[in-house]
């Protein structure tokens, strides 16, 4: 009998293990985003000058061209683009190509409607461009995905004048452009557009954030902490940016901290970077 409940106890230990082992099964479930997936990412929190420090261990820092300015950025100080000729580049990084999994994520907020250019890579040929751009509807814009072909536009206005945190997801395994997830504000938006093949090119053009490609226009607005990953990030990890912001979301913080908490552990990020 003893050894009847000591097998029960021992099965329903192993049931217990398996049970956990598959409710975590990997980290795409855990809001930890790992540091190692960062391509780059900016918090602009230099606040002069020239030189937009990447905070990743890469060390794609952004040249500002066209007399960008530092203001009031979402989290401390930010970017401010005149829209008529600023843009940000980083030198050297041409992206990431082909169907490789991404996230590329920012805040934003408009000083007008427009078709903002907002995040661009590869040249403008079919399914060759990643585009992230908007999509103009009168007096309203949404966060748009192209790629010469094809198109994915989400359903939140994020031409009010107001911040709202930008998130655009190439799951992985994914093959079309209306593959993409858009989030604005840690929320999925409903899918518009067009299908079409991805096959980005990562060889011809410099990653820009601002200027635009064929047609559209200059952003025009404010922008802050950007970021490419070259994993799809999920929503709790998204949503986990949105609240904490990029610098303590890396960090592996898993309660809000307060504003002058994330300043410092910005600085903190920044210092460890160099
Ligand atoms: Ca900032």
């Amino acid at each position: 009998m003893r050894l009847f409940f000591s097998c029960f106890v021992i099965l329903g230990i192993n049931m217990l293990v398996v049970w956990i082992a598959s409710a975590a099964p990997s980290g795409i479930t855990s809001p930890k985003i790992d540091i190692k997936t960062i391509e780059v990412a900016y918090l602009f929190e230099e606040g002069k000058g020239q030189t937009a420090q990447d905070i990743s261990s890469n060390k794609r820092h952004g040249t500002l061209e066209g007399g960008v300015k530092y203001g009031p950025g979402k989290f401390g100080t930010g970017l401010v683009y005149d829209g008529k000729d600023d843009n940000l580049i980083v030198k050297g990084y041409r992206g990431l190509g082909g169907k490789q999994a991404r996230t590329v994520l920012y805040w934003f907020k408009s000083a007008s409607a427009r078709e903002h250019s907002w995040v661009k890579w590869g040249p403008n040929e079919a399914t060759k461009k990643f585009y992230v751009r908007a999509h103009l509807d009168g007096a309203k814009c949404y966060l748009r995905i192209e790629n010469n072909g094809g198109n994915n536009w989400g359903d939140a206005n994020v031409c009010d004048g107001k911040w709202h945190h930008h998130a655009v997801v190439f799951p992985n395994g994914a093959k079309d452009v209306q593959d993409h997830n858009i989030y604005v504000d840690g929320k999925l938006n409903k899918k518009f557009g067009k299908a079409n093949a991805m096959d980005t090119d990562n060889k011809t053009q410099e990653v820009v954030m601002g200027d635009f490609l064929a047609h559209h226009e200059f952003m025009h607005g404010s922008f802050d902490e950007a970021a490419i990953f070259n994993v799809e990030l999920t929503a709790k990890q998204i949503q986990l940016i949105v609240a904490q912001g990029l610098a303590s979301a890396l960090n592996g913080k898993s309660t809000a901290v307060e504003a002058g908490d994330k300043l410092s552990t910005n600085w903190a990020m920044i210092k460890i970077s160099y």
